[in-house]
Order: C-alpha cells, then structure tokens, then sequence
C-alpha cells in the first residue's frame, strides 16, 4: 500500500465528568487522530492515545506530533510500499514512543483492511460478537459522591468496577463499596501510588475479595511487585510496567503479575498486544484490555482486541456515554452490560466529520515532500 498522505489532528473532547487519579484530573481528552490516505484513495483512520501531560507515560500528545512528524512518518514514506506488518520493524532504530508508534501502525492496518474489505476483530481473530463491560471509576470528592457514581454504574449494567486508590483513598472505598455490593466483581488501580514500605498496608485490601490490584508501585519496579505478590493475596495486575512482549515475558517469569492489562498504545500496536494476549493464554494467565479514554475511533480497535479468547476479564472498555455527551463515531452503546465488536471493514465505525472539524484545535498534513 502506497501512503500519499497523513493528516495529524488534534482534537479536544470535553469529558462528562472530571476523572481524577493518582497522578492528576483530566477535564478534557486531548488526543490526536491520524488518518492515512493511500494512493488508491482509501483512509485509515487511529488515535493516538497519549494524554496531553506526560504524567501517566512520557509521552505526550504535542511531543507524539513531533515524532510522528520528524522520525517516523518520514521512514514510512522513505519504505514507500508499506503493509502494516512492517511499521513495527521500519520504526524499530527510532527508541521508545510506542504511542506514537501504534497510532501509525493502527491508521495504516485500518486502510489495509477496509481496502480487503476485513473487520478488525475478524483480521486479530476475535472469537466473539459481544464483550463485557467493566468500568473505570475516579477518585471522588466524598465517600457519598463515590457510592452515587457506583450506583449509577451499577443501574446502567456495568460488569466490574474499578475504583482508582492512592494513599489516603484505598481501605475506606474499597470497603464501602464492598459492603454495599457484596457480588459485584471489583478491583482496584494504583497507578504507581505506592512504594515498597506499603506491603502491609496494600494487605489490609485482602479481605474484601478483589479480582486484582492494578500496578501498585513504580512502572520499574517489576521486583517490587514480585515481593508484594509474595505478602498479599490479592492478584497483582500490571500495566503500565508492560510496554512489550519481552516485558510481559519478564514479569510473568519474575512471577510479579498473574494477570495482565493489555492496552495497544502503551505495548506499540495491536500486533504487539495480540503476541502478548498468545503469550499469557500458553502461560494461563487471564488478560483485559485497558483504556485510555478513548474516542470510538480507538475505542472500536479496543473492542475487537477485547474479543479474543484470552480476554476472560472485562475490560475497562466502557461505552461511549460514560467519558463523551457526544462521540466522533456512531457512539458505543452498552446492552445488558455488553458493547457489540464492530463487524464492517476496518475498525468499522462510521466517523463524525463534522463534529471532529468542530473540536480540532489544529491540522497538519504531512506527505513524503514533508508538512504540506
Ligand atoms: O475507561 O478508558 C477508560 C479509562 C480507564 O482508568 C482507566 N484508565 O490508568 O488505566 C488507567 C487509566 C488511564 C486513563 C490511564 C487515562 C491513562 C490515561
């Protein structure tokens, strides 16, 4: 396939609720979106994930539209023919960025497949036609304020619920909301909030039957986890500390997690996610996929990922309503706590040109000539 052109967008959504974690409050989702047209003239569209502030990942939404720009585009002009099975080895002398990196291989197997006239659940080998729905639940003003935006969940259909913690908001939510549900499968994210002197404290969640806590300590301290898997009995899940095949390999053999959160941004792509999924299937290692508040456009990728066999948890693949009053595609609705994969070509959702016109902040196009 012949690339003639990618345009880089940046878009700003306004969130329906402010989501607040252990590293900050988004209000808005600042993303970029790529569409790549070919020279037969079919468009491939992605988003690339990474937030506005490098405080979840190092990297950053203007820093993803340098690198695209100035390193990475060029060298997939430069290959000139170009499937998407290559991007990964063609950016690999370009170090780290895996956001960026997805967002162009994502874009390019999106006009690949719609060109094949193939979904993407069909091309990864998703095996089924609907998945469930877990939702991500921020840290909340109040105890009361946390259990309403439970309850609304809850009443909406949702699967599982994940309450984000950090020091100070972990053992007295956590409790709350397992007195009140006492069946609803529940887990809890730390997003690196804790440090090796907090074993005993994190052991205090033992008894309030989570499915799993979410990367409790720093993304490099894949030992740290080790040692905490040893004193708690809660599952440890790993994320952010997973930004490839090899480190999912790596933590499996230092027994530091026994289930993974896959999330195609931060491994590189959905080929990369795809090996990781085959990797914890031949381990019986249960997988999810994670989320970065996406728009449907990353959002309907995700959810053919969250299709295949080894994701047995649901994932934190919420419909459309919960982050946007209005999305950029045909919006994902939740029937009895399910979303549907999507079955056209491609990622196989429709996009909303003129309300992505509406949020953009700014366009550039870029060609094999460099910026337009
Ligand atoms: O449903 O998309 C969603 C949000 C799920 O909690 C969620 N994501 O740490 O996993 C995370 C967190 C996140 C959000 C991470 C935004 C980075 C950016």
């Amino acid at each position: 396939m012949e690339i003639k052109e990618v345009e880089i967008r940046v878009i700003e959504l306004p969130l329906v609720r402010p989501f607040r974690t252990s590293f900050g409050t988004q209000f808005h989702r600042e993303l970029l979106l790529l569409k790549v047209t070919t020279t037969d003239g079919a468009a491939g569209w992605s988003e690339c994930v990474a937030m506005s502030e490098p405080l979840y990942s190092p990297e950053y939404t203007l820093g993803c539209q340098d690198v695209l720009e100035r390193f990475l585009l060029p060298r997939i002009f430069h290959a000139g023919d170009t499937r998407a099975e290559e991007v990964a080895d063609l950016l690999r002398p370009v170090l780290g960025h895996q956001m960026a990196k997805a967002a162009i291989e994502t874009a390019i197997l999106d006009a690949q497949l719609k060109e094949a006239g193939i979904s993407f659940g069909s091309f990864l080998g998703s095996s089924r036609e609907m998945i469930d729905c877990g939702v991500s639940v921020g840290i909340a003003k109040t105890i009361e304020d946390l259990v309403k935006e439970v309850d609304l969940y809850i009443s909406q259909g949702y699967r599982r619920i994940k309450l984000k913690i950090e020091p100070g908001w972990d053992i007295e939510p956590v409790s709350t909301i397992r007195q009140l549900w006492p069946d609803i499968p529940l887990q809890v994210d730390a997003n690196q909030a804790y440090s090796r002197s907090d074993y005993n404290h994190l052991k205090k969640l033992d008894p309030f039957n989570l499915l799993l806590i979410e990367q409790p300590l720093d993304e490099h301290d894949v030992l740290g986890h080790a040692e905490l898997a040893r004193v708690i009995s809660t599952p440890v899940c790993l994320d952010e500390s997973i930004t490839s095949l090899e480190s999912a390999r790596d933590a499996l053999a230092l027994q530091a997690t026994t289930i993974i959160n896959i999330k195609p941004g931060r491994v590189g792509g959905y080929f990369e996610s795809v090996k990781i999924h085959d990797l914890c299937v031949e381990s019986d290692i249960a997988v999810w996929c994670g989320g970065m508040l996406e728009t449907g456009i990353g959002r309907a990728a995700n959810v053919a990922l969250a299709a295949l066999p080894g994701f047995t948890l649901p994932g934190d693949t919420s419909a459309s309503s919960r982050y946007f009053q209005r999305d950029i595609t045909t919006p994902f609705v939740m029937q009895n706590g399910q979303l549907q994969v999507p079955t056209a070509p491609g990622i196989g959702v429709e996009i909303d040109h003129d309300f992505i016109e509406e949020i953009t902040t700014a366009v550039r196009v870029i060609t094999s000539k460099g910026r337009k």
